[in-house]
């Protein structure tokens, strides 16, 4: 969140790497509106810098090892930030379980992260700066049914060395570190009921951007902090659809855009207030680019049940009121991999050149215009007593989810009735690549176009998912999207979409 700054090399190179190596949120979408899109929306998410004092529960996670190979080359810091947290105990720490997992699903190792805090201001050494601490962490628990695919229950306990404060230091405007409490289960006096104030902060990407076009990302040295306001569930889901947005997500933004968190903020706080305190709602978790008007940022919901009993019982905490006692799930076990795709390599293909000018540009952003534009009018309908399927099926791109480098697709794919179904989903992923060639004897670079066929899955209903591999940075990505229904008819319309990371 927060605001775009002037760049140092040292926040240029935190935020290459950042970006280039991110914990979380790669990059995406959505052919050619995207810095149109950006340069509309300016380059503010909406914070503001803020004093450690106001947010003392706000830390961040730096590893010495998350970026290990990149450092030595680029001649940056030993250790880098890469999500948020907030404490909630001496030695524990809430997080988003997306931060501490690895791409094979497995927990990350312990020893692989610090907790800072104490500090508005990531250090540009691994000493943290006076008045701050960073503490190492010696356990991990993952909500066990955290679902990497879905992002379902994102919740993480971390369990610090030793403990990062001592007494019962109090979010009052004079302590740097201070744990904050839960909300209740269930909310019970309504604290993230729609419309409701909500507090955000991080040290995540400053800028504005449709679904995951991470180009011109910004990461701020300095914390910053904004308010905004809980989206009821009906409004958030009418933005990104029902099915990615169950209860235990909460979503927060504005109508019109403009204020949210984005990638590098996952894992931080997001507040409500009880009775004139910060409690602890939601946790940074995902959201189809940031500060999109209808794209919200999407938070794990403190208050649902399983995310809530998890928490207390993995940090040692009473149950809040309302709350039940702990039967929870917790574990430091491995969680589920991700739901995985085929992959096939095939060779390599012509440049799509002539199907980017003629492709639909669908995107994820207006609920309206996005099913429509992308759909198109181009369907034969079949007489009402036709029996045959005889019209093509229609793609619309749902929205584009990434992480770590990897994208997922998520595609809407109707055959209108009489149907016999949709027989295969494929996309075509293409870029160019400088690859080292010889001419003439001599080693010299060559730029190559390369392609990979991705197998759609199929989620649900009529919900398709294309996952790609994990794209190279300051790279372009044309994936082209081709539905065949079952009597080997595709799509009228050309869906291509740019992913860049
Ligand atoms: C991320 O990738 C991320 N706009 C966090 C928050 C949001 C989007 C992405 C919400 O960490």
């Amino acid at each position: 969140m927060s605001v775009a700054r002037r760049s140092s090399p040292l926040r240029l190179a935190l935020a290459a790497l950042v970006v280039v190596l991110g914990a979380v949120g790669a990059a995406l979408l959505v052919a050619g509106s995207a810095d149109a899109e950006r340069r509309a929306a300016g380059r503010v998410v909406g914070g503001t810098t803020a004093a450690i004092a106001a947010r003392p529960f706000q830390v961040a996670l730096w590893s010495p090892n998350h970026f290990s190979g990149s450092q030595a080359s680029m001649n940056v810091p030993s250790m880098t930030q890469f999500c948020g947290g907030t404490i909630v105990a001496p030695t524990k720490i809430v997080t988003a379980a997306h931060c501490v997992t690895e791409d094979n699903g497995t927990v990350s190792s312990p020893s692989s992260i610090a907790v800072l805090a104490g500090t508005a201001t990531l250090p540009d050494s691994p000493t943290p700066p006076a008045g701050a601490r960073s503490i190492a962490v010696s356990d991990i628990a993952v909500l066990s049914s955290y679902n990497p695919s879905t992002v379902v229950n994102d919740a993480a306990v971390l369990t610090l060395a030793s403990p990062i404060y001592e007494g019962t230091p109090a979010i009052d405007g004079t302590s740097r570190i201070a744990p904050i409490a839960l909300v209740g289960t269930d909310d019970p006096t309504g604290a993230t009921a729609a419309g409701a104030a909500v507090g955000i902060s991080g040290w995540g990407d400053t800028t504005a951007h449709v679904g995951g076009d991470s180009t011109g990302a910004s990461y701020p040295v300095d914390l910053y902090a904004a308010t905004t306001h809980v989206v009821g569930s009906a409004a958030c889901q009418q933005g990104y659809g029902s099915a990615l947005v169950p209860s235990v997500m909460l979503c927060a933004g504005e109508p019109t855009g403009g204020v949210d968190t984005c990638s590098g903020d996952s894992g931080g706080p997001l507040t409500a207030t009880v009775a004139g305190a910060p409690v602890l709602a939601g946790i940074v978790s995902w959201g189809s680019g940031c500060a999109q008007a209808s794209y919200p940022g999407v938070y794990s919901r403190v208050a649902a049940s399983v995310i809530g009993s998890f928490l207390r019982s993995s940090a040692g905490l009473e149950s809040g009121p309302g709350g039940s006692t702990t039967t929870t799930t917790t574990t430091t076990t491995t969680t589920p991999p991700p739901a995985t795709t085929t992959t096939t390599t095939t060779t390599p293909a012509s440049t799509p050149t002539t199907a980017t000018t003629t492709a639909t540009a669908p995107r994820p952003a207006t609920p309206s215009g996005a099913g429509a534009a992308a759909t198109g009018p181009a369907v034969v309908a079949p007489s009402p007593t036709s029996t045959v399927d005889v019209a093509a099926p229609t793609v619309r791109v749902a929205n584009v989810l990434c992480r770590r480098g990897r994208c997922a697709v998520r595609l809407q794919i109707l055959d209108p009735a009489p149907s016999d179904g949709i027989s295969s989903v494929r996309g075509t992923l293409r870029w160019s690549a400088r690859v080292t060639c010889r001419r003439k004897g001599r080693a010299t670079t060559c730029v190559r176009t390369r392609s990979r066929t991705i197998r759609g899955t199929l989620v649900g209903g009529s919900t398709w998912t294309l996952a790609t591999p994990k794209l190279a940075t300051r790279t372009r990505y044309r994936l082209t999207v081709v539905a065949r229904d079952g009597t080997g008819r595709r799509q009228k319309r050309a869906v291509v979409v740019t992913l860049r990371r």
